[in-house]
């Protein structure tokens, strides 16, 4: 359509013919299986990607580490230097490359372009960082000796190598990203391993190719640009046996996976079996708590975007909402007008008042209808949304209406929450937001961290004390701890990640750069002497 091709053609991404080579090491190719995308919102085919053959794969993974030991060596102000210049292309493109996202992952214009702007935000981030990482000097035991922890490069430092004291680069990184946030999830990665010196290999969600293919032509134009291996920045587009075989190699010394618990579990599993290194970012179950101190006025819309927002399809969603029984009646009644305002209609995401794009696929819907089967089965009381019409809406515009469109949800079921009952323990990627009442905090925060994942929470008071129990040792147990904040939408600037079967990985901002690197402990004697630690004496 004209819509999909202006799209497509503002970032150089052909239209005809719509097989589009879908690897890049350098080159771009691809002779492997073809990837549909598909629009979600309309069913339209944008193009069919030709994805990694194995042998492709193997090419990449050669390519990715001659590339490491190239970028390895360039000091880190200079990757930094590279850095920021990814991100100027990136703002220069950060309408066209955010209404992609809109176009093929379903989400809404402001929330597409957000993707772009978290982009942007975390290669600043990763340029200060790339002038700023460092060690430790730490007090030795024995006189005339210092223990430096970080990067052995301080080592060669001190003994008047050339080269400025810089941390030592972990090797290949392997990314394997979700749909849900097909180019900010991959910037967050991408920019903390180049500061840190990596080489990235990338396989993206099968159902966001088009996306990854935008973001590499931007980063390899810079990188060609600085005359430094596009394999610095790699692609591999594939399904499953993709992820695999990245997972599997011994060529990929850290592999970062953003998805499900299920999938999450065999990468933990399978490159720990190698001992390689491994991030997870697996589901979120996330809650809010609202006392009744709270100010409803901020409470109420945050709890709407965290439900709402990205249809549900979020990690850090809002899916679990305890209302204090005394302002339960109020704060619900607010949330039902937000959610049955008109400007909540079903829309085309590249239309910039539309507030609800729709599921991602087809798979998403499954999830969503068997989460409504589940709690109608459990004679749960839905208050808003999925009625008889089962959560459809039965009379939208062609082409919207061959389009993933949901109601939003709102259900109170009748099991208590506990980490007995699976509608309150298992994490649906859908729009549905369950509802509980409690009486007090303690009870809330029992039940928010009565579940496996431990994403975000988020706890709306105006009293001190609440949010002293909440951020303390019997308070929250998620990685994201939100006092008047919502589950979702973080800032860059803190670390990313959950607890629990969220993986305990962290991401983006705060220390998380310290899992890219490689850390040693060099202790250097500068005496004569050489004496051993604890007094140890082995004098014949
Ligand atoms: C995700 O859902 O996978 O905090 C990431 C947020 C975004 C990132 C979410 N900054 O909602």
């Amino acid at each position: 359509s004209s819509r999909a091709s202006a799209v497509l053609s503002a970032l150089d991404i052909p239209t005809t013919p719509t097989e589009l080579p879908g690897v890049y090491d350098g080159e771009w190719k691809g002779s492997g299986d073809l990837l549909q995308s598909v629009c979600p919102a309309t069913g339209e085919v944008l193009a069919d990607v030709k994805s990694a053959s194995p042998a492709e794969l193997h090419g990449a993974l050669e390519r990715t580490r001659e590339a490491y030991i190239y970028f390895r060596s360039i000091p880190a102000p200079r990757r930094g230097d590279i850095i920021r210049q990814i991100r100027e292309a990136l703002a220069a493109k950060r309408d066209e490359l955010g209404a992609l996202v809109s176009l093929e992952m379903g989400k809404i214009r402001t929330e597409g372009v957000g993707e772009v702007q978290e982009f942007v935000d975390i290669c600043d981030y990763a340029v200060g960082l790339s002038r700023t990482m460092n060690g430790r000097v730490i007090n030795s035991e024995r006189p005339g000796h210092t223990i430096l922890e970080g990067e052995s490069d301080r080592f060669r430092f001190i003994l008047a190598h050339p080269c400025c004291p810089v941390p030592n680069p972990l090797g290949v990184l392997g990314v394997l990203s979700a749909f849900n946030f097909p180019v900010a999830v991959y910037g967050w990665n991408l920019a903390i391993s180049m500061a840190a010196g990596n080489a990235t290999i990338w396989k993206p969600s099968p159902t966001t190719p088009l996306c990854s293919i935008a973001v590499t032509k931007i980063v390899s134009g810079v990188l060609e640009k600085n005359n430094v291996p596009g394999a610095v920045a790699g692609l591999v587009t594939g399904g499953k046996d993709v992820g695999e075989a990245l997972t599997q190699s011994r060529d990929v010394d850290m592999v970062s996976f953003t998805g499900s618990e299920n999938v999450g579990r065999i990468v933990g599993k399978s490159v720990q079996s190698r001992f390689g290194k491994v991030l997870l970012e697996l589901g979120g179950n996330n809650a809010a708590i609202v006392m009744p101190d709270a100010d409803l006025s901020l409470a109420v819309p945050a709890v709407f975007f965290g439900s709402v927002g990205t249809a549900g399809q979020r990690c850090t969603s809002t899916r679990r909402l305890y209302l204090h029984r005394a302002i339960a009646p109020e704060f619900l009644s607010r949330l039902r007008t937000l959610y049955a305002s008109p400007a909540l209609r079903p829309g085309d995401p590249l239309d910039p008042r539309t507030l609800l794009g729709p599921l991602h696929s087809r798979a998403a819907l499954d999830i969503f209808d068997n989460a409504i089967a589940e709690l109608k089965a459990a004679d749960a009381h839905i208050l808003v949304g999925a009625g008889q019409d089962g959560g459809r809406y039965e009379d939208l515009p062609a082409p919207l209406d061959r389009g993933h469109f949901v109601r939003p949800t709102i259900a109170a079921p009748r099991s208590k929450p506990g980490p007995t009952s699976a509608l309150w323990t298992t994490e649906r990627f859908a729009p549905v937001l369950y509802v509980a009442e409690f009486d007090e905090l303690e009870e809330a925060i029992e039940w928010n961290n009565a579940v496996p994942q431990g994403l975000s929470s988020s706890l709306w008071t105006r009293d001190v004390r609440h949010v002293g129990k909440w951020i303390g040792p019997a308070g929250s147990d998620a990685g994201i701890v939100n006092v008047n904040v919502g589950t979702s939408g973080a800032e860059i600037g803190a670390a990313f990640g959950g607890n629990k079967s969220t993986g305990w990985g962290r991401e983006s901002g705060g220390d998380a750069w310290k899992q890219y690197v490689r850390w040693s402990a060099c202790t250097i004697n500068f005496s004569d002497e050489a004496p051993l630690a604890q007094g140890v004496n082995f004098t014949p």
